[in-house]
């Protein structure tokens, strides 16, 4: 159900991002969590060599940081974790799941943190206390009971290097490769696509690399909700002249203007840095044929430079020497008529050539990316895309120049790194093996989607959730929720209650475990983990606030627990030991994984952190021919499910996006600031023409139905319609509200991301208005 709130209100923000709502927003948040006591100090160590990890974004963390190193959704996500709030073994005595489930997504987590060990009784339908060597025991029984390859380790991408090392290595010595994470919602086509590209799965650029480029690029990423720190980086950039060019179908606040809420000069004064010199308002999925355009202009330009005996557009020296594929790109490039890029992407030649113009004057440009691209049918296509239209003018390998995708989660790159993956050709196999005397499993195991298909048709029977909300983050909600409650074994480590904790199976454990801010003693000493950030650092962190509880463990507690209850002498993995001394854990990682992380122990401290070795930052390509690939689209349409024929003018493509008061499946509150709304999710974003045109008016109430595989009825809302500044026939609706309109098979080809950004959909009139503050459970504060 949605939360229909009194007051919603729909009115243009007209200030910057950052000033001086993002300092109320800080302190609204501050405020209700009543961590007004103790929060301000953590605020204050955020983000700092020898400080604390920003349980937020994994925006890189500089080595001379502000005095204030954090973004206002920065402090939304410590306040939240540092809440004064509990939902304690009392709450579930007064609730069961069934009433829990009417709540909202909010109202759940809102409630506070977690502070027992809990399991599931069937017989009266409510959590219940338990003790933590009973859980173990029961859940390794479980475990044993079934078969390796019926169960599912996933991870969310928060766990610090050191857990997600140790979950790994727990998942393959009980026998599977079944490890799916956050990243195969998010940025897996960015893996699959660079490595194809470029040899190596991650971005080449870092935090430097801002101070020494002359254009950046912007497609997909909403920077001043979603990695607002990097606003001081770029905000420096556009002090220096820097021209930034964004292709986004909706202006995003934080791509337009922005006043630093730190600077006092700024924030009294009537200046706002603008961020985008040009601003194109691509359609959706319209990118490809964008850059086609882009590199159609760069090759006229290159041969009237070359006619005229001037120095040439492209970089062809590099092209030569670095790159292959690059005829048949041209090629495919050449072929297509301006008038369907234009109709394709939306935009008109002359945008697409002003902003050639640009990169052609510009010696070191970066490009910088997001969810926007790699959540398409085509989404491996669209990175592929990006590196493509850097590789024309030599934009890889030196510096000021290169591809930065921006990550989620603060370690979601991480874990990656340290082996959490479902393909077992992608860890150091006989190097776990010689160190820890197991076989590591051969069979290919379950990424996201195959683990939802898994539970669909009954042969994924256990789910280990470490940390995460997966059943509200996969697409097809409506069809996953009931699979979901037929699991055998579900056990969910989490700080906060949600909602995929409140659908159990047969046997349900939910494990609250510590927060990255608190202090992790083991063996009486204070523990410290590292992550891995957006550019490839890697850095140390220790927690530093009173545990939220005291029956609260550690993530790396946890999974050593689970697993000494649950492999029996399968494996020499010390689990007791790593479990009372991290470093010991991150010894092991250097042992597995030496050119990455050899003497991590002294290097994770530098300010900063250390740099994972990027070869491609030196131009040498990891790839199989040595060389960087032009891999060339198969089609323009990043999706092509409905062809945008006459007939289909009632199909529009739906966006699924965040607000900026939510993270993820975390809803802070309901409003969007930067877009205007306030008080309510319930909304749709619609071009005024295709409201008018489809016989609705702005303020009507609507059902949205999936316009593919009709057979299958897939329905979100009421959404009321919101006339906003948004190409025609394009649409946006918020994440995980509109979750249940994804399609499970709707995904990129080949990376299997959801393509939570291009939905086919129809619009309906609801049945009914619905009633104000429709919301169950609403004894919460909303
Ligand atoms: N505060 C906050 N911070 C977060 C998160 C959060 O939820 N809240 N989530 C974290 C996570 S896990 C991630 S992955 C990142 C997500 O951060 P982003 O990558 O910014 O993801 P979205 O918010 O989904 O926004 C995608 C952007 O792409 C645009 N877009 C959509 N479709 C297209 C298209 O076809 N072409 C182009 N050019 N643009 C398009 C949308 O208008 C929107 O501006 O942020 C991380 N940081
Ligand atoms: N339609 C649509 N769907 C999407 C997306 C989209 O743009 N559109 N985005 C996708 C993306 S990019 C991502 S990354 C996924 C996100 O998917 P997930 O990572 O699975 O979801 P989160 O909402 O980040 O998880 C929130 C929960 O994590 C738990 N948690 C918080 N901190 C900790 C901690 O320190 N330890 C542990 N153990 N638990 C903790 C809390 O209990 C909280 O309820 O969603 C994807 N789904
Ligand atoms: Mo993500």
């Amino acid at each position: 159900m949605q939360l229909i709130h009194s007051t919603a209100r729909f009115r243009p923000y007209l200030s910057a991002s950052g000033g001086w709502g993002s300092a109320r927003s800080v302190m609204n948040i501050l405020w209700r969590e009543q961590a007004w006591r103790h929060a301000p100090a953590t605020l204050f160590q955020l983000n700092k060599p020898k400080g604390v990890a920003c349980v937020s974004c994994a925006w890189a963390k500089p080595a001379h940081p502000l005095a204030l190193e954090f973004c206002e959704n920065g402090a939304k996500a410590t306040a939240w974790e540092l809440t004064a709030l509990r939902t304690a073994p009392d709450f579930f005595a007064r609730h069961t799941l069934t009433e829990l489930r009417g709540w909202s997504d909010h109202a759940l987590e809102q409630h506070g943190r977690l502070t027992h060990p809990l399991r599931y009784d069937a017989r009266d339908d409510r959590y219940r206390p338990t003790s933590w060597a009973q859980a173990y025991k029961e859940i390794g029984a479980e475990l044993r009971r079934l078969a390796p390859d019926e169960v599912v380790f996933y991870a969310s991408g928060r766990a610090s290097l050191e857990a997600s090392f140790m979950y790994q290595l727990l998942a393959r010595a009980y026998g599977t490769n079944n490890l799916p994470d956050s990243s195969n919602m998010c940025h897996e086509s960015t893996s699959v696509g660079l490595q194809e590209s470029i040899g190596v799965p991650v971005g080449t650029v870092t935090l430097d690399d801002f101070e020494h480029t002359d254009c950046i690029f912007f497609f997909g990423q909403n920077v001043g909700s979603n990695s607002p720190r990097m606003l001081h980086p770029l905000q420096a950039a556009r002090k220096r002249q820097v021209p930034v060019i964004t292709f986004n179908p909706l202006r995003e606040r934080g791509l337009e203007r922005f006043v630093n809420p730190q600077s006092p000069v700024e924030m009294l004064g009537p200046a706002s840095t603008v961020i985008s010199t040009q601003y194109h308002q691509v359609a959706i999925g319209g990118d490809i044929a964008a850059i086609t355009g882009m590199a159609k202009a760069l090759l006229e330009m290159d041969r009237q430079a070359q006619a005229e005996q001037r120095q040439p557009v492209l970089d062809h020296d590099f092209i030569a020497q670095h790159t292959e594929g690059f005829e048949a790109f041209i090629a495919q490039v050449e072929r297509q008529p301006w008038a369907v890029l234009e109709s394709r992407s939306g935009l008109s030649r002359g945008a697409m050539e002003a902003a050639a113009t640009v990169y052609a004057r510009s010696e070191r440009v970066m490009l910088v990316y997001g969810m926007g691209m790699t959540q398409h049918r085509h989404g491996v296509e669209n990175v592929q895309m990006l590196v493509n239209f850097l590789l024309l003018r030599g934009n890889i390998g030196k510096p000021g120049a290169g591809i930065c995708p921006v990550r989620g989660h603060s370690n979601v790159q991480g874990q990656r790194t340290v082996g959490i993956t479902e393909d077992p050709a992608k860890v150091p196999k006989d190097k776990i093996e010689a160190l820890f005397s197991f076989k590591v499993p051969e069979r290919m195991g379950r990424a996201t989607v195959d683990t939802c298909e898994g539970i669909l048709d009954g042969s994924v029977k256990g789910f280990i959730g470490l940390g995460g909300n997966f059943l509200r983050a996969i697409p097809d909600t409506s069809r996953m929720e009931p699979a979901w409650s037929q699991l055998q074994l579900n056990v969910q480590v989490a700080t906060k209650l949600n909602r995929s904790h409140l659908l159990p199976g047969t046997h349900m454990w939910l494990l609250p475990c510590l927060g990255h801010l608190e202090m992790d003693r083991q063996n009486g000493q204070e523990q410290v983990y590292s992550t891995e950030d957006s550019t490839g650092f890697v850095h140390a962190w220790k927690g530093t606030r009173k545990p939220a509880g005291e029956h609260l463990q550690s993530e790396v507690a946890i999974i050593a627990g689970i697993a000494q209850a649950t492999l029996d002498g399968q494996a020499r993995i010390p689990w007791a030991q790593w479990q009372g001394d991290y470093a010991q854990i991150r010894a092991a990682i250097a042992q597995v994984y030496p050119q990455i992380f050899h003497d991590m122990e002294t290097r994770m401290w530098m300010p900063g952190g250390f740099h994972r070795p990027l070869p491609v930052r030196q131009r040498e390509w990891p790839t199989e021919s040595g060389k960087a690939q032009f891999v060339t689209p198969q089609t323009l349409d990043e999706n092509d499910d409905v062809p945008g024929t006459a007939d289909n003018r009632h199909v529009i493509q739906l966006m699924t996006i965040r607000s900026n008061d939510q993270f993820n499946t975390t809803i802070y509150g309901y409003d969007d600031r930067f877009r205007g709304v306030k008080g309510t999710r319930s909304v749709v974003f619609l071009n005024r023409n295709d409201i008018v045109r489809l016989g609705f008016a702005p303020g009507d109430w609507i059902m949205l139905r999936t316009a593919v595989e009709p057979e299958v009825l897939r329905e979100a809302g009421p959404l009321q319609i919101l006339a906003y500044d948004i190409p025609e026939g394009c649409a946006a609706g918020y994440y995980p509200e509109c979750n249940a309109l994804v399609p499970l098979w709707h995904h990129a080809e080949r990376s299997k991301v959801p393509a939570a950004k291009s939905v086919p959909v129809t619009l309906h009139a609801a049945p009914r208005q619905p009633r104000e503050r429709e919301v169950p459970g609403s004894d919460q504060v909303v």
